[in-house]
C-alpha cells in the first residue's frame, strides 16, 4: 500500500546539455530552453496538486536553478532547501568538456555508452593539466570534503556510493516522516536513486535515460519500496522522444 510520495526531477536542460558536452561537475548555467523546461515542470506540479516539505538538490546551478523556477512556479519558494555535493552529477573525468558526438566518432559508439551509462566502469580520470581542473577540483564549494571524497571520476556505482549515504541519512527519514520531499539533481545521481528505489539490475539501469524538466512521481509503501512504476508528469509522446533524444546524445552525428 502507498504511504508516501516521492517526486524527481532532472534540472532542466543546460547550455552543456545543449552544446552536447559532458557536463559532470562543470557548473554549468540552463539554457533558455532549460528554464521553460523548469517552468513546464513547475506547472505540471502545480496541476497535479503535489506540494512540498522539504526539497533537495546538488550544488550546481542548473539543479538548484531548476528547483527556484520549480518553487516560484507553485509558490512554495518559503519551502527549505538542502543541498549536496552528493546528489552531484557523476563527474566525468577526463570526458569533461568533451563533445558526446565528437567522443564516439573517435572512440566509438559502444565505448561511450560504456562510459555513459555502464553500472561500474568509470570514465578516464581527469588529471591536473585538464582544462577544467582547477575551477572544478578547487573550487571553495567542495573546500569541507574529506580526504579521498573528491572524485577525478566517477562510475554510476562510485556516484551511488557517495550518493546513497545522503539518502539513508537525510532524505529517507523525512520521508518516512511524513515530509512530502522533491529532489532535483542530474542524470546520472538520479539514476543512481531510482536503480536503488525498484532495485534494478546493474544491466536494466544501463537503459534508463532521464529527460530533462519533466516530474517523475514515485508512489511508496513504508519501506520505501514503490508500489507501482515511475509516474512522469509530461504526455507520453513528448516523454518518450526526450528519453531517446538523451540516449541519442552518444551517436556520432552523420
Ligand atoms: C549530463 C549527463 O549530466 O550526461 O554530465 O553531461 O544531468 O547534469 O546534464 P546532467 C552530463 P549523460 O550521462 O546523459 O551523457
Amino acid at each position: 500500500m502507498a504511504t508516501h510520495r516521492l517526486v524527481l526531477v532532472r534540472h532542466g536542460e543546460s547550455t552543456w546539455n545543449q552544446e552536447n558536452r559532458f557536463c559532470g561537475w562543470f557548473d554549468a548555467e540552463l539554457s533558455e530552453r532549460g528554464r521553460e523546461e523548469a517552468c513546464r515542470g513547475a506547472a505540471a506540479i502545480r496541476a497535479a496538486g503535489l506540494a512540498f516539505d522539504v526539497c533537495y538538490t546538488s550544488v550546481l546551478k542548473r539543479a538548484v536553478r531548476t528547483l527556484w523556477l520549480i518553487l516560484d512556479g507553485t509558490d512554495q519558494m518559503w519551502v527549505p532547501v538542502v543541498r549536496s555535493w552528493r546528489l552531484n552529477e557523476r563527474h566525468y573525468g577526463g570526458l569533461t568538456g568533451l563533445d558526446k558526438a565528437q567522443t564516439a566518432a573517435q572512440h566509438g559508439e559502444e565505448q561511450v555508452k560504456v562510459w555513459r551509462r555502464s553500472f561500474d566502469v568509470p570514465p578516464p580520470p581527469m588529471d591536473e593539466k585538464h582544462p577544467y581542473y582547477q575551477v572544478i577540483s578547487k573550487d571553495r564549494r567542495y573546500a569541507e570534503l574529506q580526504p579521498g571524497e573528491l572524485p577525478s571520476c566517477e562510475s554510476l556505482k562510485d556516484t551511488i556510493a557517495r550518493a546513497l549515504p545522503f539518502w539513508d541519512q537525510h532524505i529517507a527519514p523525512q520521508i518516512q516522516a511524513g515530509k512530502r520531499v522533491l529532489i532535483a539533481a542530474h542524470g546520472n545521481s538520479l539514476r543512481g536513486i531510482v536503480k536503488h528505489l525498484e532495485g534494478m539490475s546493474d544491466a536494466a539501469i544501463m537503459e534508463l535515460n532521464l529527460p530533462t524538466g519533466i516530474p517523475i512521481v514515485y508512489e511508496l509503501d513504508a519501506a520505501l519500496k514503490p508500489t507501482k512504476p515511475m509516474q512522469f508528469l509530461g504526455d507520453e509522446e513528448t516523454v518518450r522522444k526526450a528519453m531517446e533524444a538523451v540516449a541519442a546524445q552518444g551517436k556520432v552525428k552523420k
